[in-house]
């Protein structure tokens, strides 16, 4: 089923079209299964209701873990490279990393985790947040991985909507050279959480926490006393893996749905092909496991296919700007797939953090999260892939599980800031406005998908009709993904940024609403609107309009008063770049903001506002102007 030439990419995804069971049957059977499935697929787009594999039974587990143990036990699954460069690395073996999931897996049962149950894991990137995942796997529980970069406020916000019975932390972390908190932001959220009946603590920075008999457990302590087998609990294909929060337009962030059997079978394929893996490969993703990016590419996709998964815990600047092409060259990675936010920041302090490195290992560079520009592509070419690499541009989601437009690594011709043609199995589609197709090449219109693939979205959590509205009914019959995309000439797509409320900054999706509720939350804040304006390293930053009580007698002091609100309320990735005061907001007659001006306002744009004929006091769009930052 591996597709090594431009030939077999088209037959595979000619017969993926015309015969999508035959075709995932196939590449589904590589898997081990306690039971096959009855049916390949049943679905309907207007529930939605999709379920792959029906009645197949499995644990992915066993195909991350047991499965390898016959010939690669002393194979490294997981290198772990730590946040100061000194400090030794550590490999963990495929029978090793087996045993202390198994264990970890105990001491979860140990405490009542039982199928089903939902496991808050806020860890920072460290071998035990792969093992506490995998366990939770393992036992059939549900995990909710929750970012280090969200406050107490938003775990405890998370942890509520999916009634978490556990929660797994540190006591801190380290984050280049900052040492972070975690277990105590975890205490400030458990105030609010009734649901919590145990925590366990993993030592990271041994900083001085508070431990509450009775529900808090050390990790070191508790492996020690449990056993080293556990049986995978058998689960249907389409019990639920795992839950993962992600913001939309609206409202709170919504808990992203993926089950055991399609997502597996789809982050395993997509891994193996989109990079071309090749055994003894070492494959360096440097995403967060917070995030979709290092479920499917760092813990899943990779351990299902028995590759080499290189976690890093720090940042790429710290020590210095060269520390991703320090790992390169001490680990010899041969796959780095990263974002192009990462890529700007390393290359606005210039190539002397490239130079005195040795990157000849490098096989294969990838991009995710967000549009990658012309010259961050050439730049990663040029200097990082010395023009030998493949460079794919990966497009895709959060509620899609895996990669769905890319190249495929030196099989698809590549074009500089396109995720060019659809993986097999994936058949997109773009619409007009009124959920029209345009046919046709040299087109751009809304991207959606109008057939189930394994990996997709299954609900969200505790509340499918939101699922349903979110994503499939502004088009009925269509899973809409919210991006505005291009198909050009040769029939290759641009995926050309959002085209809902969401904002990406540096990778990371916030929903302006939220940011705006958390504003309005703010001691003498009567009403915000918040937009995106490019952002040379972030992609996007933050703008927030705010309208005040009283003019604030210190506006720079107020500002940061709001910034503080927000990151108490989401996060530090939440804070505003910019705020602008104002007496008001540009409203239609029946209400609603007009967001096109303040998007152009925000990107500096106000010669081209278009239209304002129709709002209720065209004059506040003088002010907006003349006092943009
Ligand atoms: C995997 C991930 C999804 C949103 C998506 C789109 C943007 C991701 C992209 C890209 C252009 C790419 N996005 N990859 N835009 N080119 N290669 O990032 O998931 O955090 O859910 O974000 O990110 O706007 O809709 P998630």
């Amino acid at each position: 089923m591996n597709i090594t030439t431009f030939e077999e990419y088209q037959t595979a995804y000619a017969q993926s079209v015309s015969d999508p069971e035959g075709f995932w049957a196939e590449v589904a059977q590589q898997f081990v299964w306690k039971k096959p499935w009855k049916k390949v697929l049943e679905w309907n787009f207007t529930e939605p209701s999709v379920k792959w594999f029906v009645g197949g039974k499995m644990n992915i587990t066993e195909n991350a873990l047991d499965r390898h143990l016959a010939d690669k036990a002393d194979h490294p699954a997981i290198i772990w490279e730590p946040n100061e460069p000194d400090d030794q690395p550590v490999t963990i073996t495929y029978s090793m990393l087996h045993t202390r999931v198994c264990r970890f897996a105990n001491v979860l049962k140990k405490y009542g985790v039982k199928k089903g149950d939902r496991v808050c894991i806020y860890l920072p990137m460290v071998p035990e947040l792969a093992i506490a995942v995998l366990a939770c796997a393992r036992i059939g529980a549900v995990h909710s991985v929750v970012f280090g970069g969200f406050s107490a406020q938003s775990i405890a916000d998370r942890i509520n909507d999916a009634g978490c019975t556990m929660v797994i932390t540190s006591d801190g972390a380290y984050r280049g050279a900052k040492v972070i908190p975690m277990k105590s932001t975890v205490d400030d959220a458990l105030e609010k959480c009734s649901t919590v009946k145990n925590v366990i603590v993993m030592t990271r920075t041994r900083t001085p926490i508070s431990m509450l008999k009775g529900r808090d457990h050390w990790w070191e302590e508790e492996v020690k006393h449990v056993d080293a087998i556990c049986p995978a609990e058998e689960m249907d294909a389409e019990d639920t893996l795992f839950i993962l929060y992600t913001s939309g337009s609206t409202g709170k962030p919504k808990g992203v749905v993926h089950t055991c059997g399609g997502y597996m079978v789809y982050a395993a394929y997509t891994f193996s092909n989109v990079f071309q893996y090749q055994p003894g490969e070492i494959h360096f993703c440097t995403a967060d496991i917070g995030w979709i990016t290092g479920h499917s590419y760092i813990v899943y996709g990779p351990l299902c296919e028995g590759a080499t998964s290189l976690m890093f815990e720090g940042v790429p600047t710290y020590p210095d700007a060269g520390r991703f092409w320090e790992i390169v060259e001490k680990h010899k990675v041969n796959i780095l797939y990263t974002a192009p936010t990462a890529i700007r920041s390393l290359m606005s302090f210039g190539l002397q953090y490239v130079k005195d490195h040795d990157l000849s290992s490098l096989t294969k560079l990838g991009s995710v999260g967000e549009p990658i520009n012309e010259e961050a592509w050439q730049w990663m070419k040029h200097n990082i892939g010395k023009n030998n690499c493949p460079l794919i541009d990966t497009w895709w989601q959060t509620e899609t599980g895996g990669i769905m437009i890319t190249p495929i690594a030196g099989v698809t011709p590549e074009k500089p800031t396109y995720a060019t043609l659809p993986l097999p199995g994936i058949q997109p589609l773009l619409v007009d406005e009124h959920g029209n197709e345009i046919e046709g090449n040299g087109v751009s219109g809304n991207l959606c998908i109008k057939f189930p693939w394994p990996g997709m979205i299954r609900t969200t959590y505790g509340d499918h009709e939101r699922c349903k509205q979110t994503y499939f009914s502004t088009y009925p019959g269509l899973y809409f993904t919210g991006d505005g995309c291009l198909r050009d000439e040769d029939g290759y797509y641009r995926i050309t940024g959002r085209v809902d409320d969401v904002i990406n900054v540096s990778g990371h999706r916030i929903g302006t609403a939220e940011v705006e509720n958390a504003i309005n939350m703010h001691l003498g804040v009567v009403e915000s609107a918040v937009v995106g304006y490019p952002h040379d390293i972030k992609g996007q930053g933050i703008y927030a309009y705010v309208i005040t009580e009283h003019k604030p007698d210190d506006p720079e002091m107020f500002r940061k008063d709001i910034a503080v609100t927000v990151t108490r309320v989401i996060g530090p990735i939440a804070r505003p770049d910019k705020i602008q005061f104002v007496s008001g907001l540009p409203k239609t007659r029946s209400g609603k903001i007009m967001r096109r001006i303040l998007r152009k306002v925000a990107e500096g744009e106000t010669s081209s506002l278009g239209d304002t004929s129709t709002l209720l006091d065209p004059t506040i769009v003088d002010e907006i102007k003349d006092g943009a930052l």
